[in-house]
């Protein structure tokens, strides 16, 4: 880390202003070298956190934009090295432009995630907090907002603290069982009880696993049914937009077609899909698959049907199916009962909802209908963290090394081998915390990450 890195942090062509972050020893010299201060002032001597209005100067000493300089010295930066922040106009020429004068004076372009690894390497953050910041900025819910900003405060570095911690002690014990062999099988009850409680605690964590994709990405909410329910209307009303073609021919969507939303702190995607029915059209028949697809990869089903007519007895079969199938994710709703309602409709007892696109206060009521199915998903969700990929590997192998160490106790203990094993659990825990991590295993979290982070 003895080069000066830079990079632009906010995305181009979006807001007024721009940032660009330079971080390392030598960032006052270079940024020096090409700013110009009111009243001689110079960045290499005004103090330490503090903020500066000045000018950038180009080469043939022109002025390439006003700025502000934020000065902030090692080892109280993000990074925990010598940082100096760049607010200038939000331009991609006169940022290319700043960004060439600061590399020729000296610095270099940051690669993905390098200022979040340099502030790792410092000790600033530990591995976790960092994949926290990843969270944080990819955060398309309210719950995984939360969850990603209480990880950057260290809550799972804490909690795998504490599994550390029990860890430990077991190892404690078992060493003391060299020394005080009349207690060894106490020992052992104790080291085989923590263990155990390592191991519930892990299981919960695992649970939640597969479904902590809602929490991170928003709800997938596909709309399904037969030709011509009014999927599509149903599709745009929710969006308040015409994004979907809405004809009366039968068959008018062909394909999927998504759009997302945010709502009360979580992102929809809504997906509308091509009508059930059988065809012998083979665009018709892929799209009517890719339906099927949805249905099954969705959090929630709005399954449509058209209340003014009744469904042909292949239609109530793959709406039985659906519904058998997909039963707690699945909203029935009966649509266009604006129009004079079939007697006896087949679907009429399970409706979870009567619908009618011309209505605005029923559409209210579809989108609080929503809502409740959604809290209920959350409501599931106990997980106390969001993990990735990495961290739930690790969690396992710490599990199965758990489940090894438990083995021994099968047999008459050696309490050596007992002892070895668990520091071998040790490891596997300090690679969660980063503790003790590769330089291959460091780049991989740190790839992921966006250049500027
Ligand atoms: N009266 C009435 N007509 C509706 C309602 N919803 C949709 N329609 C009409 O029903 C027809 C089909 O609507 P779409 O939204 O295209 O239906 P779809 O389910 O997307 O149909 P496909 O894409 O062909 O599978 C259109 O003529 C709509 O105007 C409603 O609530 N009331
Ligand atoms: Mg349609």
């Amino acid at each position: 880390m003895t080069d000066t890195i830079i990079a632009l942090c906010t995305p181009i062509g979006t807001g007024a202003l721009a940032l660009l972050r330079v971080s390392g020893p030598d960032a006052r010299t270079i940024i020096n070298k090409i700013a110009q201060l009111p009243a001689k002032k110079q960045i290499s001597h005004v103090p330490s956190h503090t903020v500066h209005y000045g000018s950038i100067i180009g080469p043939d000493h022109t002025v390439l934009d006003h700025v502000l300089f934020i000065i902030m010295d090692a080892p109280r930066s993000f990074t925990g090295e010598h940082t100096i922040e760049i607010t200038c106009h939000n331009n991609p020429f006169i940022i290319e432009s700043i960004i060439n004068q600061i590399i020729t004076a000296g610095a270099r372009l940051a690669q993905p995630g390098e200022f979040s690894k340099r502030a790792f390497l410092n000790k600033k953050i530990d591995l976790a907090q960092a994949e926290a910041i990843k969270e944080l900025i990819h955060a398309n819910t309210q719950v995984a907002l939360k969850k990603s900003l209480a990880q950057l405060e260290g809550s799972f570095s804490h909690y795998i603290s504490l599994l550390e911690h029990d860890l430990i002690r077991a190892l404690a014990w078992c060493e003391a069982s060299f020394e005080f062999l009349d207690d060894e099988a106490e020992f052992g009850t104790q080291i085989k009880q923590a263990l155990e409680k390592i191991i519930t605690q892990i299981n919960t964590l695992k649970k939640t696993f597969d479904i902590q994709q809602q929490i991170r990405q928003g709800i997938r909410i596909a709309l399904v049914g037969s030709v011509n329910a009014g999927k599509s209307s149903i599709f745009n009303t929710l969006l308040n937009q015409k994004r979907s073609i809405v004809t009366n021919i039968a068959g008018t969507t062909r394909d999927v077609i998504e759009a997302g939303l945010y709502r009360n702190g979580n992102y929809w995607t809504l997906i509308d899909t091509a009508g059930l029915r059988h065809t012998d059209d083979i665009i018709e028949q892929e799209g009517i698959k890719r339906s099927f697809e949805e249905a099954q990869k969705a959090d929630i089903i709005l399954l449509i049907f058209d209340s003014s007519r009744q469904l042909t007895s292949e239609e109530y079969e793959i709406y039985t199916q659906l519904i058998t199938r997909h039963k707690n994710k699945i909203i029935i709703i009966k649509n266009k009962i604006d129009l004079s309602e079939t007697a006896h409709h087949q679907l009429s007892a399970l409706t979870d909802i009567a619908f009618s696109c011309t209505n605005q206060e029923l559409n209210t009521q579809l989108e609080n209908l929503l809502e409740q199915k959604i809290a209920t998903l959350f409501a599931d969700i106990q997980s106390p963290f969001l993990l990735n990929q990495r961290q739930f590997n690790l969690l396992l192998a710490l599990e199965q090394k758990l489940h090894e160490i438990l083995a021994l106790f099968n047999n008459t203990i050696q309490y050596e081998l007992l002892s070895y094993q668990l520091q071998e659990a040790l490891q596997i825990i300090s690679e969660l915390t980063g503790k003790s991590i590769s330089e291959a295993g460091l780049d991989m979290v740190f790839k992921e990450f966006c250049v500027g982070k």
